[in-house]
């Protein structure tokens, strides 16, 4: 069954001439849907209580460790890197010390207060209203993707028809598997569609893939260089909350990215 009728909702709008781009947003997850860097750090955390470990990642360290995306690469990095106690028994353990992470994360997703970033929600209303399709692309986990959207509530839910995730994929950012997946769920084109992304490797991946790169800047990644990039803002905006410009070849025209916005730096791109 394609994804359109496995998920109920629009795709894309059936094409009808040529049809106006984009004809999808795909979003990232982690620093772009919302700030969730900072719970995974404290899932991490707790995972390590969890098995008696005394490892603890600051918000410093994790800052540095993201810069190896996927958790369970993540966790092999940091112990070949930082050599912890216990690193050679818990390395034969990643998985099952992931898998208790990600339960202590999506648990902290459901219990605790949601945010999504300014103007997320919005533009996700938008494009449902205008027949643009909303997919996901990205390197967390299925589960803690269906975690964060039902957190988000039922409109955001419904209106994203494609999700490529995780281990979906064999290589993660800043290859472009995942973008890759997510086209072919979609059944488009890449110069069809826009990412919107926050790190370097999600700007890579997109980018390798042959995508427009929307950048929104988030509290624990660093976008890397923005030359190319479509636009790169402190967020998307909302009308009472400005977003700031901070580089890419678009200039900002309003308080805030409107799908009207995307459709002029599309055009003129
Ligand atoms: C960011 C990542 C993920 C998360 C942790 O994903 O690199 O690894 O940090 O999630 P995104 P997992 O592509 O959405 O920015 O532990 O499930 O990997
Ligand atoms: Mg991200």
């Amino acid at each position: 069954m394609p994804p359109s009728e496995a998920a109920g909702c629009p795709v894309a709008a059936p094409r009808s001439g040529p049809a106006a781009r984009p004809r999808a947003i795909i979003f990232d997850v982690d620093g772009t849907l919302a700030e969730t860097e900072e719970l995974h750090r404290l899932a991490f955390n707790g995972a390590f209580r969890e098995f008696g470990l005394d490892w603890d990642w600051s918000p410093d360290l994790y800052r540095r460790l993201l810069k190896v995306t996927g958790g369970k690469e993540r966790l092999a990095h940091y112990i070949a890197a930082h050599t912890p106690s216990r690193g050679a028994e818990m390395l034969e353990r990643v998985a099952e010390l992931h898998a208790a992470k990600t339960a202590r994360y999506t648990a902290l997703v459901e219990t605790g207060p949601t945010v999504l970033r300014p103007g997320i929600a919005r533009l996700i209303r938008e494009a449902r209203a205008e027949g643009v399709a909303v997919a996901l692309a990205t390197t967390t986990s299925p589960e803690n993707v269906a975690a964060l959207l039902r957190a988000a509530g039922r409109e955001v839910e419904q209106a994203v028809g494609v999700i490529a995730a995780g281990d979906m994929v064999a290589r993660k950012k800043p290859a472009p598997d995942v973008y890759h997946l997510a086209l072919r769920m979609l059944e488009l084109e890449a110069e069809e569609c826009l990412a919107v992304e926050d790190s370097a490797a999600g700007v890579a991946a997109a980018r390798a893939a042959g995508l427009p790169v929307l950048v929104t800047c988030s509290s624990y990644t660093d976008p890397g260089p923005l030359e190319g990039t479509l636009c790169a803002l402190s967020d998307l905006g909302e009308a009472d909350a400005p977003c700031r410009r901070i580089g890419g070849s678009a200039a900002a025209d309003g308080p805030m990215v409107t799908l009207a916005t995307i459709r002029r730096w599309m055009a003129a791109a």
